[in-house]
């Protein structure tokens, strides 16, 4: 039962003064409902089966491993080459693409999704978000991040007019195929929802999305492992009596390696990544305990308050992977784990991410031991800045082949 007076009253989405009025995620029109159920059926169908989302993250997952291995040791920020997996991962979905990891235009793409990130979590964004309409035209940084956002729907739209050119209806290849079939179904509608558009936005909307959180989750969830050698000297131990040296890490091993799953969960709450969710509103006057929200009020159900929760996560301010575990030391479910969020708004990603956060974690560390370039206790895990994202602080990293242990 909800706790509402009528169901998903608040699954409306605020105009932003730099949200696009089409897409998924920010989309608060008449498009939204039905883009989002068919991308979500799409995502799908695209994920499922034998060249499904865990062939598809298994086979990045090697390359992933050779560029690790090329670092040859040798400190290195692992911003853009652990963005790389995530990037391909989603890239393959939407355009059937793989970049290599030195690709210029890869490389173009994700460091304006990693500075949008952090742009949206400064705190002249903030200011800009209540106060657009005096400061559009003034200089800041409000402007790099629309020039951003430009930069990459016109790449997404330069995608969709490559797809729609060579589109062959009988065997879609990828997600941006699918949607431009719906667009030809719709030829002579008078309100067309898939207009190219649309189609842009959305695409833009996945990649961007798909990127950028599960790139910073492996790179936060790093650096918290190097921050305690302990915790991933057990995940070393997991990982060689479940999966050994030889074979790639499948979703199958889950089931018997708790004490992964409980450190991804963990990284997930610690880090907190986007603390207050994205904003929703009230699509119709609701009642909610003894209060009343009119239609249109802007409601933030912050996620920090179920994941920072103390009588659900004792001491939540400390990173335990046994947040997760019982005293068996098998997995622990948690109903307040909302980092996706919930409701007709939860995140499209989720079940990819955690596909990704799993598979690739157990990938790097199967292969490779973690070493920090300052001691572990003078690792500071405090985010350099918290607004719609709490960022991790920038940092190098040595990774060491096991074999050579
Ligand atoms: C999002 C992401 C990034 C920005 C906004 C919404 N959902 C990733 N998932």
């Amino acid at each position: 039962m909800g706790l509402f007076s009528a169901p998903t009253p608040l699954s409306g989405r605020p105009v932003h003064p730099l949200a696009p009025l089409n897409g998924v995620i920010f989309n608060n029109g008449p498009t939204w409902r039905d883009t989002r159920r068919f991308s979500l059926t799409t995502l799908r169908d695209f994920g499922m089966g034998k060249q499904g989302n865990e062939q598809r993250i298994q086979r990045e997952a090697h390359f992933l491993l050779e560029a690790l291995r090329k670092t040859h040791g040798q400190p290195f920020d692992p911003t853009f080459l652990i963005g790389c997996a995530p990037c391909n991962v989603i890239s393959d979905i939407l355009f059937r693409q793989h970049f290599d990891y030195n690709d210029k235009t890869c490389l173009r793409l994700m460091s304006m999704f990693n500075e949008n990130f952090y742009l949206l979590s400064t705190g002249w964004i903030q200011l800009y978000n209540n106060f657009s309409g005096y400061l559009r035209y003034l200089p800041g940084s409000h402007r790099k991040l629309m020039k951003n956002i430009s930069e990459i729907k016109d790449y997404a739209l330069e995608r969709v007019k490559d797809h729609r050119d060579s589109l062959e209806p009988s065997c879609p290849r990828d997600f941006t195929d699918t949607l431009l079939m719906e667009m030809e179904k719709e030829k002579y509608s008078a309100e067309p929802i898939y207009t190219l558009d649309n189609i842009a936005v959305t695409v833009a909307d996945m990649f961007f999305a798909g990127t950028e959180t599960t790139s910073t989750t492996l790179r936060y969830g790093l650096l918290i492992l190097m921050k305690y050698p302990e915790v991933e000297e057990k995940l070393h131990e997991e990982i060689d009596r479940v999966i050994g040296p030889n074979r790639i890490p499948a979703i199958k091993d889950r089931l018997d390696m708790p004490y992964l799953d409980a450190v991804v969960h963990e990284i997930q709450r610690f880090i907190d990544l986007i603390p207050s969710n994205l904003p929703h509103e009230a699509t119709r006057d609701t009642v909610f305990r003894d209060y009343i929200i009119p239609k249109g009020t802007v409601v933030i159900p912050t996620l920090d308050s179920v994941l920072y929760d103390s009588q659900e996560f004792p001491e939540p301010e400390k990173f335990k992977p046994e947040h997760f575990l019982n005293e068996n030391g098998k997995f622990k479910y948690s109903d307040h784990f909302k980092a996706f969020s919930a409701g007709k708004r939860v995140c499209v990603g989720e079940g990819l991410a955690r596909m990704e956060l799993f598979l690739f974690m157990a990938a790097i560390l199967q292969h490779f031991n973690l070493k920090s370039l300052v001691d572990p206790k003078d690792i500071d895990l405090s985010p350099i800045t918290i607004g719609f994202a709490k960022i991790p602080p920038h940092y190098k990293l040595c990774v060491i082949p096991r074999s050579q242990v």
